[in-house]
């Protein structure tokens, strides 16, 4: 790591001499290597990206200039070139660096991102502030094909096309989102890249022209009159030159050279450029190259064989879901799935084999996803739109406006709801009791294990309404197997009655609350385990029984405190003056960053540990006061 160990900080590559620059990509790539396969993270992208960051710190002013990166994941190269090496040996874990950029990690990282398609918006705002402010710095924005297709990008592009000053949009094209990208945009792009490159073309001809003595010139200002015709020629389509944004490219994003000096002309034109910079997902590592899919994100990894060092042993709630509505979809012909980007991640993939022609991939399109969807129950079909629960946050209105108002049979499989771990604060499945229990007409549910995740999907074919299923990440707990009684609407289940406290975890919680019930057995303790089943419409009729019959209730869930199921029994409650204590477990009000979920749950006081001190708590009281 000669050439690395010269690199303490920004800027310090520019100390690096350009013979060296192919050698020191090679030493980031291996450093890159060497780290993601113990912690995990994102690597494919981040080994596609190393020349074009590289040529990005050659040509920019850090912290002056701005460099904006979307959704953030690719941004390993520019961590190791802004003094953050050591960081990298406790990547996204506990405490340690972040995966995403990260503002107060380090002053050359521009925005937070995590979520797809905000870098466009961003340095449009980074562009008109310099103007008010009139500075000087650059603002470049990196973004993916992927992330390309994303609505917001379009909405930003369609204003950035009238800034009569310097923006530059990177494009950075590897032809992949997660998985193969999809849709008309990346088609156009494809088109592209086996074109001509144009913007060489141009001055060519403009050059050979005015080298013609005489008339040279007149015919050279002729050909640039009708530019637009010569383009329409040269280059197939010309969406970004139409909008008013000058396209540059294609350019291969692995030579260095040729990036700097796109780069550096780029800089000193007055106006929207878009850098098309092709690109290779896993560049320079042979496994990843071949299955870019695979090695978006990975978990520790063997570097030789490419497998995860750790086995899967247990199926998750994925799994199961992707199973099961692989079995549904075979008795309901009129179900159809659709994922925003993540066929692999939401388990869709295998709907996708067994009805290919019922299965929709709609790119990172989530609020189109879920309108789509809207449509498509509108005229008679039963959709499932399977999304994790960080990036619906942004289809909030289209649940509300175009779902619920006409109560329209969607099914909402909410994957990653709850804590996600490592991908942090931007990942976190924590606001989705808060942000669907408001909506009129949703009925929202958490399963407690394994089985209850099927029979919910199974209710929620039947039930022919809106209807949400959070899910969390990983594992899906197996254990009370034998508690599968028939899902009823708005019901919850009593799994073991008992005296003083009600102890109530919802979904995924079931796991640190049956350990705590089974603790206080072995106690000589007898308390009472609820599954609400129903988020909305909570079960307010076993609610009053359980307040009737308890002294406490406790409540427990990875959700946000406000607008969560704690507060909502806890205003019932009040409402309706029942006397039961209640103490609700949940998320305080706060942002959760990355770590393990067992450490994150200890942390915010969600743990088997912390319930059991809680619940002990009032069973001593009662004790103390009799
Ligand atoms: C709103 C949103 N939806 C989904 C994702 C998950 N996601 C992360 S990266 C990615 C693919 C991005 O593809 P691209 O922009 O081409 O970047 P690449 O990884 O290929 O470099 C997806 C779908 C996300 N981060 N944000």
């Amino acid at each position: 790591m000669a050439l690395l160990e010269h690199i303490q900080k920004e800027n310090d590559i520019k100390k690096i001499a350009p013979e060296d620059y192919i050698g020191l990509a090679a030493e980031i790539r291996e450093f890159i290597m060497n780290h993601v396969s113990k912690t995990g993270g994102h690597l494919a992208s981040n080994l596609g990206a190393v020349e074009l960051t590289m040529a990005l710190h050659l040509c920019l002013r850090f912290p002056k200039d701005k460099l904006i990166w979307d959704v953030g994941h690719q941004s390993y190269t520019h961590k190791i070139l802004t003094g953050r090496k050591d960081g990298f040996s406790h990547l996204r874990q506990f405490k340690g660096m972040s995966g995403f950029p990260k503002p107060y990690e380090s002053h050359c990282d521009s925005f937070i991102a995590g979520h797809s398609s905000t870098s466009l918006s961003i340095a449009y705002g980074f562009a008109q502030a310099r103007e008010l402010k009139g500075s000087d710095e650059t603002i470049v924005a990196v973004i993916g094909d992927g992330a390309l297709s994303g609505g917001m990008a379009y909405e930003a592009l369609n204003n950035i096309g009238q800034l009569k000053s310097n923006l530059i949009i990177i494009l950075n094209d590897n032809k992949m989102s997660i998985s193969e990208n999809v849709g008309g945009m990346s088609k156009y792009l494809s088109k592209i890249r086996v074109g001509d490159r144009y913007n060489e073309f141009k001055g060519d001809v403009e050059q050979a022209l005015l080298s013609i003595p005489k008339i040279g010139q007149s015919v050279a200002k002729t050909v640039k009159r009708s530019k637009d015709s010569i383009k329409q020629l040269l280059v197939p389509g010309m969406l970004f030159e139409d909008m008013g944004i000058t396209y540059v490219g294609p350019v291969d994003g692995h030579d260095i050279d040729l990036l700097i000096d796109t780069l550096e002309s780029a800089r000193t034109r007055n106006r929207p450029i878009l850098i098309h910079v092709v690109s290779k997902k896993g560049k320079g590592y042979r496994i990843a190259e071949k299955f870019p899919e695979h090695f978006h994100g990975v978990e520790p990894f063997d570097v030789q064989t490419g497998k995860p060092v750790k086995k899967k042993e247990v199926a998750t709630y994925t799994d199961v879901f992707s199973k099961k509505l692989v079995t549904l979809g075979e008795q309901h012909e009129d179900l159809v799935a659709v994922t925003a980007a993540m066929p692999d991640g939401t388990g869709l993939s295998a709907f996708a084999k067994a009805y290919p022609k019922r299965f929709f991939d709609v790119g990172i399109a989530e609020e189109h996803a879920v309108t789509f969807a809207a449509g498509m129950a509108a005229a008679g079909l039963h959709p499932v739109v399977a999304i994790y629960s960080s990036f619906l946050q942004r289809a909030y209105d289209q649940i509300l406006h175009d779902i619920c108002i006409q109560k329209l049979p969607v099914i909402l499989a909410i994957d990653r709801s709850g804590l996600v771990g490592a991908d942090g604060e931007t990942h976190q499945g924590i606001f989705d009791t808060t942000f669907l229990c408001g909506i009129p007409n949703l009925a929202v549910m958490a399963p407690k294990n394994r089985y209850e995740i099927s029979q919910m999907l199974e209710f929620a074919v039947q039930y022919h309404q809106p209807v949400a299923i959070k899910y969390p990440r990983g594992s899906a707990f197996y254990e009370l197997k034998e508690l599968q009684a028939p899902i009823e609407y708005g019901k919850g289940e009593v799994l073991y009655e008992g005296k003083k406290v009600a102890l109530i975890p919802v979904g995924k919680m079931m796991e640190e609350g049956l350990k705590v019930y089974r603790r206080l057995k072995t106690e000589g303790y007898n308390i009472t385990l609820v599954n609400p089943r129903f988020i909305k419409p909570m079960d307010e009729e076993l609610i009053r029984e359980l307040a009737k019959n308890h002294d406490a209730i406790v409540t427990v869930e990875d959700n946000v405190y406000q607008g969560g199921f704690g507060q909502m029994v806890a205003s019932f409650l009040r409402c309706n003056n029942l006397k039961c204590k209640i103490s609700c477990l949940a998320i305080d009000d706060q942002f959760v960053e990355h770590g393990s979920v067992a450490e994150l749950m200890e942390m915010l006081g969600i743990d088997a540990n912390t319930i059991y001190t809680t619940v002990m708590g009032y069973i001593k009281k009662k004790n103390k006061d009799k």
